[in-house]
């Protein structure tokens, strides 16, 4: 079954967590156009994940959820407040959600962990996963080391639940090969940040459309958490100080609230502009209304092409 009648929704599309950009407002805004919004929990508090869950429910009828970042030092008691607001969808990134997931069940949620490997898969379908989110290393954020491409097959052939695809997919060609993997929709973060509903500084929008495709780097391969970010002044400081053998704490003076810088600030030239590979595809803002459209139409044409064999 096709993720769109999975989870009562127009597309097959859910949005990827996007830390300090996923408000309420904006997940309302991609569930209004068709797809499942997710209110990021990453860059909030447990008291702004509560007002921003009851502002999205003023602003949509449609199916919403949250995206829990485990790294959150306040993962535990965000956990406990997603099923006592009665959300019924959950998506997890940056660790495992095991010990969450018989609250979650018990309170009759769905939740859909990402993973980046099938080893974690596998064992996320045991605890009770009701899909899994396959996300490639292509991805903006925190990444793991796999290509979707490489990524989604394995993960498909490894369990029984279903597979979502994510890290490299921007229009209807990258949908149709999400669907040709095994995938029964996808996840989409960077394509969002150049719509018209996106919440980040107007900078920050502006080094997406005129960022190419070579122009991302994941910084902290070596040290810790891996980052693909676009890169700045910021970003290859990072990496030839990594490089150099710096530890952890000199790099941290880097990333410390880097996000913010660049999310609220319009920082590009310090901040951490997350954002994925196909950040080089995107050239112009549009509505989430249109970015869907234009990825569902392109898909239908491509799949249509290949039918016929062109
Ligand atoms: O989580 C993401 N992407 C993110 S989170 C984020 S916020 C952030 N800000 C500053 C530094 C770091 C993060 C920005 N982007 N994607 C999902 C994802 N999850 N990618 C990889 C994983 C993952 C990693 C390890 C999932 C599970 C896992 O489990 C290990 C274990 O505990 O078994």
């Amino acid at each position: 079954m096709r993720l769109d009648k999975m989870l009562g929704i127009k597309y097959p599309f859910i949005q990827g967590g996007m830390a300090n950009i996923a408000t309420g407002e904006f997940a309302a805004a991609v569930s209004n156009a068709g797809g499942l919004g997710l209110i990021g929990a990453g860059g909030m508090n447990t008291e702004m994940l509560r007002e921003n869950i009851r502002k999205c429910r003023t602003l949509t009828d449609k199916p919403f959820g949250v995206n829990l970042m485990l790294m959150n030092p306040e993962a535990s008691d965000m956990a406990q407040l997603i099923a006592e607001e009665n959300v019924k969808i959950v998506t997890t990134g940056a660790g495992s959600p095991a010990k969450y997931m018989p609250m979650w069940k018990e309170h009759g949620m769905m939740v859909i962990p990402v993973v980046s490997s099938s080893m974690l898969a596998v064992k996320m379908e045991k605890c009770g996963a009701d899909a899994v989110i396959a996300e490639g290393t292509e991805s903006g954020g925190h990444v793991g080391e796999m290509t979707t491409m490489a990524l989604v097959p394995v993960v498909a052939d490894a369990v029984n639940i279903p597979v979502i695809a994510a890290g490299g997919i921007a229009d209807g060609r990258q949908l149709a090969a999400a669907f040709a993997l095994g995938a029964i929709g996808v996840q989409l973060g960077t394509c969002l940040l150049a719509s018209k509903e996106c919440p980040i500084h107007e900078a920050y929008k502006e080094a997406v459309l005129k960022a190419k495709d070579n122009d991302t780097i994941v910084t902290g391969r070596i040290s810790g958490t891996p980052v693909r970010i676009i890169k700045n002044t910021m970003a290859r400081e990072y990496v030839k100080q990594e490089k150099a053998g710096a530890d952890k704490m000199e790099l941290e003076k880097y990333t410390l609230g880097s996000l913010r810088r660049a999310v609220f600030e319009g920082d590009v030239k310090n901040g951490s502009l997350m954002a994925g590979q196909v950040v080089g595809q995107i050239n112009s803002i549009r509505s989430i209304e249109e970015i869907f459209k234009d990825m569902y139409e392109g898909y239908e044409a491509v799949v249509k092409g290949m039918a016929q064999g062109e």
